[in-house]
């Protein structure tokens, strides 16, 4: 396995790692609440290989060299924090953690949870005396959310070769720059973004840990639930192209607005994800071109995010938006275009492991996600699970979400018991 450390916490202020008493989750998120607050939104906004996220990188950093982990960052900016076996093996290793970046206006628990529960999840190790039979590897995925470069999971699309690395390297921000280009200034040489299949196959287990996003364990009264499957979900952008012109100057009659288009296509994206029971299709980015307040915009973007727990359905739901878009473009003398942008199937995740974690944690509720995860990703390769920690509102990708301390230290601790039961029991 090849590697190198990202070598920019030196221009990064690292956080002092906390002495005295031992760290709870809550107090680590707390570290770690100032950094990356989105002061236009509200929430947080840390995007993928930016300043924000580069702190909480440093963080981690600085908690995994507190507890002794052998951390590297590997070619496509993973981090992974190992606890070696006291005979150094490498291979069927049990993996946990998530991930760092998030969406704009986004909540304070999407991802950090995880990676927060799993180094307490080692304290509570180490304090119980276990001693791993097998590695464990706390393990940190860039670009989960998709939010700066489209594709969600990236990191682990990467990782796995789940996606092409030539269209990953093009991938651009909203700034126009290239996933390249940000890699590189990174410390990551693009020429060697991609498969790692060394490190993949070091994996025996992978075990999520997660916010609940969506309300359920608060009204079936637990902290802590066990993933079943993720919905399936995709992302596609839909680019209405008109007439840009004078605001003042351009008759009513003489117009090829594609905002009045774009605007079409928003409630029909509503009325045919209703048409389809199960469905959910969200437009929560619109952007006109060029955006200007007396400017009839030549170019309307706007992003469909689609999911059903079947696939032939999602596809079908994205077909009929499509052909509804094209007619109500049409009715405008507008075109429109399609472009798929990140398509993640409906994952089951390994039945056998989920019993084995609902034999740990009896009271738990197995519960399916409509959110995605890395762990979706890693599923197709690997054993994997994920559990969820309570979030009393329900609400996520927003500051409401919530989790509250006692749940927080419940979820460190069913992680600590999952992860025990599987360093020192093989498979
Ligand atoms: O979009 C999702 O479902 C996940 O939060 N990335
Ligand atoms: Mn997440
Ligand atoms: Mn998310």
């Amino acid at each position: 396995m090849e590697d190198f450390i990202i070598d920019r916490v030196d221009n990064i202020t690292l956080l002092p790692p906390r002495s005295g008493p031992a760290d709870t989750v809550a107090g680590l998120l707390s570290e770690i609440s100032r950094i990356g607050t989105d002061q236009q939104h509200g929430g947080y906004w840390r995007p993928v290989f930016s300043t924000a996220e580069f702190d909480l990188r440093a963080w981690f950093l600085a908690h995994a060299a507190k507890r002794g982990l052998d951390v590297t960052t590997d070619r496509n900016g993973v981090i992974w924090a190992w606890w070696h076996t006291p005979d150094g093996r490498t291979g069927n290793a049990v993996v946990t953690g998530s991930h760092l970046d998030s969406v704009p206006g986004g909540g304070a628990f999407d991802g950090p949870l995880g990676v927060a529960s799993a180094l307490v999840a080692v304290d509570i190790l180490r304090a119980d005396g276990v001693r791993p039979e097998r590695p464990l590897v706390i393990a940190v995925f860039p670009e989960e959310e998709g939010s700066r470069f489209g594709v969600a999971c990236l990191g682990t699309r990467l990782l796995t070769g789940a996606i092409d690395v030539d269209r990953a390297r093009t991938l651009r921000d909203r700034n126009g720059d290239t996933f390249a280009e940000v890699a590189a200034r990174s410390g990551i040489d693009p020429s060697r973004l991609g498969p790692d299949p060394q490190m993949l196959a070091q994996i025996g287990t992978f075990i999520e840990l997660h916010v609940e996003q969506g309300r359920d364990l608060i009204d079936r009264k637990q902290p802590v639930g066990i993933g079943s499957s993720i919905l399936g979900h995709g992302r596609w952008r839909l680019s209405v192209t008109g007439q840009g012109n004078h605001a003042g100057t351009t008759l009513m009659t003489d117009r090829r607005d594609p905002m009045i288009a774009a605007a079409g296509i928003v409630m029909d994206i509503r009325d045919t994800a209703r048409a389809h029971p199960g469905a959910r299709a969200t437009v929560g980015r619109l952007e006109p071109v060029p955006g200007g307040t007396n400017v009839i915009a030549s170019r309307v973007d706007l992003w469909l995010d689609a999911r059903h727990p079947d696939d032939e359905v999602t596809a079908s739901v994205v077909t009929t938006i499509l052909a509804h878009a094209r007619r109500i473009s049409a009715a405008e003398g507008c075109t429109v275009e399609l472009t798929e942008e990140s398509v993640s199937r409906t994952v089951d995740f390994d039945g056998a492991l989920r019993d084995r974690l609902s034999l740990l944690l009896p009271d738990a509720p197995v519960q399916h996600t409509g959110a995605g995860h890395d762990a979706g990703i890693l599923a197709r390769f690997v054993p994997t699970a994920m559990l969820f920690v309570r979030n009393p509102t329900g609400v996520s990708h927003s500051p409401e979400e919530y989790v509250d301390d006692n749940d927080a230290e419940a979820g460190a601790r069913a992680l600590a018991r999952v992860l025990a039961d599987l360093l020192v029991r093989a498979g």
